[in-house]
């Protein structure tokens, strides 16, 4: 069976906006967390100076959102120099974390903040340190007793454990690019995993190498007990750049999600499309369990 996302019509949802500065030129990668009937979304902005800040807006519906003048989270330390990029949000005890790459002349790193509005932050700055390192999502709870951290050290899709959340230890590769498929260049995690009965289901991005490389979107399926365990893997990516705002852009030829939410019996993927708009497109659950089932 092929499992497809289906884009929103009203896509992309949200755009540059040339009279902000610092988000005029490109609008994308974005987190979202759906609480009190709100879904609260902290997306990746890039302005005039190319710097990425992290702006938020909030919705309804899920489709229409309305942002905030100025962006929520800025750089604030030498190893956010070049930016704030790509945050991911877990809820865990009634607070977000947010795991985001730091980019600078260092590199880039893993770093954490975390906050109750997503106005106020607290900051942890960067918690996989000495190491070229993004792609970090929380699991939204302990497994075996600790915290779960997905990570990407080029190509592979790595685990971190961890008991405070601020130092992380005992890094696993679990999946690897896969030659002659759509993921053979590297692969990362899109959305934090969503545990479901038949396991961890994870939305990831697979990069294929090509002249200008293709990036798209597939599921996994991780053991519930043991995830660094794959027990299943999108044969075919359930999206893929089509469209002429996902084929061109600020970096042409990108889908590439940091979210997945659940809303009326579907999985709504959020996802930056070249790296330039912010666009939804949905999964039913029931296809995803029929998915896992075959
Ligand atoms: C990757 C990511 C994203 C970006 C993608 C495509 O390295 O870190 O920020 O969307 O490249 O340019």
């Amino acid at each position: 069976m092929e499992l497809k996302a289906k884009r929103h019509p009203l896509n992309p949802i949200l755009s540059p906006n040339p009279n902000h500065l610092w988000e005029s030129r490109f609008v994308f990668n974005c987190a979202v967390a759906k609480k009190n009937g709100l879904f609260h979304m902290l997306y990746r902005a890039q302005g005039e100076d190319m710097v990425s800040r992290i702006g938020y807006a909030v919705s309804v519906d899920g489709i229409k959102f309305n942002r905030l003048e100025e962006p929520v989270f800025t750089p604030k330390s030498q190893y956010e120099l070049y930016g704030v990029e790509d945050p991911r949000v877990t809820e865990i005890d009634g607070k977000f974390y947010m795991l985001y790459t730091a980019y600078s002349p260092y590199g880039v790193r893993i770093s954490m903040a975390s906050t109750k509005d997503f106005i106020q932050w607290e900051r942890f700055g960067v918690v996989i340190p000495d190491i070229d390192n993004k792609d970090a999502a929380l699991f939204p709870e302990k497994v075996n007793g600790r915290y779960v951290m997905f990570h990407r050290i080029e190509p592979d899709m790595y685990l971190a454990f961890s008991d405070d959340l601020i130092h992380w230890d005992d890094f696993v590769s679990i999946a690897s690019p896969r030659k002659g498929y759509w993921d053979n260049l590297k692969i990362g995690v899109g959305a934090p995993p969503i545990k479901l009965e038949e396991g961890w289901l994870v939305l990831y991005h697979g990069v294929e190498d090509t002249k200008r490389p293709i990036y798209r979107l597939g599921f996994m399926l991780l053991d519930l007990k043991d995830p660094t365990k794959v027990v299943k893997r999108s044969e075919e990516p359930i999206l893929e750049p089509e469209e002429d705002w996902e084929i061109f852009g600020g970096v042409p030829n990108v889908v590439f999600s940091d979210a997945i939410v659940e809303h009326n019996g579907e999985y709504y993927i959020y996802y930056g499309a070249a790296d330039n708009f912010i666009a939804l497109a949905t999964v039913s659950i029931e296809d995803v369990i029929k998915w896992i089932k075959i």
